[in-house]
């Protein structure tokens, strides 16, 4: 009984109700940390397919204890990182999350974050929750 029990703790949190209607998600990848770093940042491209707004944000991950939403503003000749709560996308819209623009801080791994391995997402989308997997890239892929 109690492994049943343990067995469904496990896969419980896997089924997450993706509620994002026209969303498409493309390019994601996570660039490996250095050596003993624990943060790192998230990259991927956002479309909005559908006929209504969608506003994304409570961004998490189970491998990193916090998650958040950057924009990267240029003052001076400084690059300064600044917090964003949500990202809008109008019907139709797109949005594009690249080094040395918006992205995703990725904060206090919980554990080895390698290359080759993927990491969860999750956020809400208009309040539903959602997920998306990236994989852990040691460099920008080459874009194509
Ligand atoms: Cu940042």
């Amino acid at each position: 009984m109690s492994r049943l029990l343990a067995l469904l703790a496990l896969l419980l949190p896997m089924t997450p109700a993706l509620a994002c209607p026209g969303l498409v998600i493309g390019e994601a990848w996570i660039r490996e940390p250095p050596p003993g770093a624990r943060g790192t940042a998230a990259y991927f491209t956002l479309r909005n397919e559908g006929s209504t707004p969608l506003v994304l944000d409570g961004w998490s991950s189970p491998a990193f204890a916090h998650v958040m939403l950057h924009e990267t503003v240029l003052t001076g000749d400084r690059a300064e990182m600044r917090h964003r709560s949500q990202l809008s996308l109008p019907a139709g819209g797109r949005e594009a999350l690249t080094p040395g623009g918006l992205h995703l801080m990725l904060m206090q791994a919980t554990g080895p974050i390698a290359a080759g391995a993927a990491v969860t997402l999750q956020f809400n989308c208009n309040g539903q929750a959602a997920q998306l997997s990236a994989p852990v890239l040691e460099e920008a892929p080459s874009s194509r």
